[in-house]
């Protein structure tokens, strides 16, 4: 069976990506929690799996695979019945345009208003560097659904949701006033079983004290 090499789900979003991707394709797989900054010996734990010394990571026999978008395509590739991207040739290559973006980019946002699914938080203050990100997010948010016309980026659901879903979840934490078009499609997102499974999983997660003071966040 396939083995989910994972941080703590209340707070790192790179493992929740291809978490949701897995669920989403019905994949069994076992969720394996290296108790990031938690466990004592937590580095260790992940520097078995993969010398990239990150999680998530992806175990499939043999085979470690690193890199969230990574295990994602392969997710798709090993079920193409689940339809992970879209048919069309030109959306998926927008669809991993936008990944990719995701994956190097958005640094300020990620600082600013880290991932933390259970807390709410008072929307800190304004920083230029971090109200451009947020910008650019709605901006790619707003003109992939302009043209799918949702309720999800490419229409039904897409690794490109997988990549975006903890910004929402960000958008979410820290109370950041959205537009309709983006307001529908958090809630879209929001409603998703696999998500509501996820949000449970992230409530009974251990909570680390340097992620629960970060900028903003006051855990409720
Ligand atoms: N580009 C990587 C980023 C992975 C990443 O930064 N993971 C964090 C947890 S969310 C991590 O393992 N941090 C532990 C460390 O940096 O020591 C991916 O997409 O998988």
């Amino acid at each position: 069976m396939l083995r989910l090499v994972v941080g703590n789900l209340n707070y790192s979003s790179w493992s929740m990506r291809p978490w949701l991707a897995l669920k989403r394709a019905r994949v069994e797989f076992r969720t394996h929690d290296i108790g990031l900054k938690t466990a004592q010996d937590w580095k260790a734990r992940i520097l078995a799996f993969s010398g990239a010394g990150k999680v998530p990571i992806l175990i499939d026999g043999a085979l470690s695979i690193h890199e969230s978008l990574a295990i994602c395509e392969y997710v798709a590739e090993l079920h193409p019945e689940a339809r992970l991207w879209p048919e069309a040739r030109e959306l998926r290559a927008r669809g991993r345009a936008i990944a990719c973006e995701m994956l190097s980019g958005f640094s300020a946002l990620r600082a600013g208003m880290p991932t933390n699914l259970r807390a709410r938080a008072e929307t800190p203050r304004a920083n230029a560097r971090v109200a451009a990100d947020v910008e650019r997010v709605l901006q790619i948010w707003d003109a992939s659904l302009s043209s799918s016309g949702g309720p999800f980026l490419f229409g039904d659901f897409s690794i490109a949701d997988c990549m975006y879903f903890p910004v929402a979840t960000r958008f979410r934490t820290y109370g950041v006033a959205l537009p309709d078009a983006a307001r529908r499609y958090s809630a879209a997102l929001f409603a998703l079983p696999e998500v509501i499974e996820l949000e449970a999983i992230a409530q009974q997660a251990p909570a680390i004290a340097e992620y629960d003071a970060a900028p903003g966040a006051s855990v409720q």
